[in-house]
């Protein structure tokens, strides 16, 4: 059995993805991020980091065992089930350097273009958010030139990379309007291709409950935000 300490974000729907496409069985607790249960001790021991996605596999002879950061948690998975990352040495490095593409370069970018989109102060200068807009779209243009000669990232297979970089690529029209959106043509092809899978929409649907038991960002107390987002102070 794996517990995922969860939330409605793209960081966590990787994990619900790959458990629903590795068939693992799981229970999902909401972390109510925007209430600043991240803060909270129990929280803490699990995750030092105090962010989500966690999991604890409680299956392992050898006790529980509690794993923070959805790319490790993808790649932890994958090895328990020996599925989602290619054996062949070529092909399984072709996986891992994909998925640094995600935690290097569109988590972090896409994650800053939507937090100075919507929560820096109006007055801003624009530098910032057009600076995380452009990195952005600069590497989804090098994810829809590897998409355009092959169904996935690494192949004709499915991979941790693909269930890694989906969420942040699946919500492109929400973030840059349909008309830029919808010129990343290969990425659009694959999300749509991605969001039949039986095991994407059960994911999909899983992450939604997360969203409706947790506090949404407009409900947030101002102190509560100012921690988040680690305005004039460290946690
Ligand atoms: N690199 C981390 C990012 C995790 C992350 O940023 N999680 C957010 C939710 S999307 C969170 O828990 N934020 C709480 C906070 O920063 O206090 C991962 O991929 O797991």
């Amino acid at each position: 059995m794996i517990d995922l300490y969860a939330s409605g974000s793209p960081n966590v729907a990787r994990v619900f993805i790959a458990l629903e496409e590795l068939g693992l069985e799981y229970r999902a607790f909401p972390v109510d991020i925007f209430a600043g249960q991240q803060f909270e001790d129990w929280f803490g021991t699990l995750n030092p980091n105090r962010k989500v996605p966690v999991i604890v596999d409680r299956g392992r002879p050898d006790g529980p065992y509690a794993l923070f950061e959805s790319a490790a948690i993808l790649m932890y998975l994958a090895e328990k089930c020996g599925k989602l990352i290619p054996s062949g040495n070529r092909e399984r490095y072709d996986t891992i350097q994909w998925l640094m593409v995600q935690v290097t370069t569109v988590g972090p970018m896409m994650g800053q273009f939507v937090h100075f989109s919507r929560y820096a102060p109006e007055d801003l200068p624009s530098y910032p958010v057009d600076r995380y807009r452009t990195q952005a779209q600069r590497v989804l243009r090098v994810m829809d030139q590897r998409l355009e000669e092959r169904s996935y990232l690494v192949g004709d297979d499915l991979t941790v990379a693909d269930i890694a970089l989906f969420p942040w690529c699946r919500n492109l029209s929400l973030h840059f309007g349909e008309k830029e959106a919808k010129a990343f043509t290969n990425v659009t092809r694959w999300c749509e291709e991605l969001t039949t899978r039986p095991s994407v929409i059960r994911a999909l649907l899983a992450q939604d409950v997360m969203r409706q038991k947790s506090t949404k960002p407009e409900d947030a107390e101002p102190r509560v935000l100012d921690r988040l987002f680690g305005r004039n102070t460290v946690t």
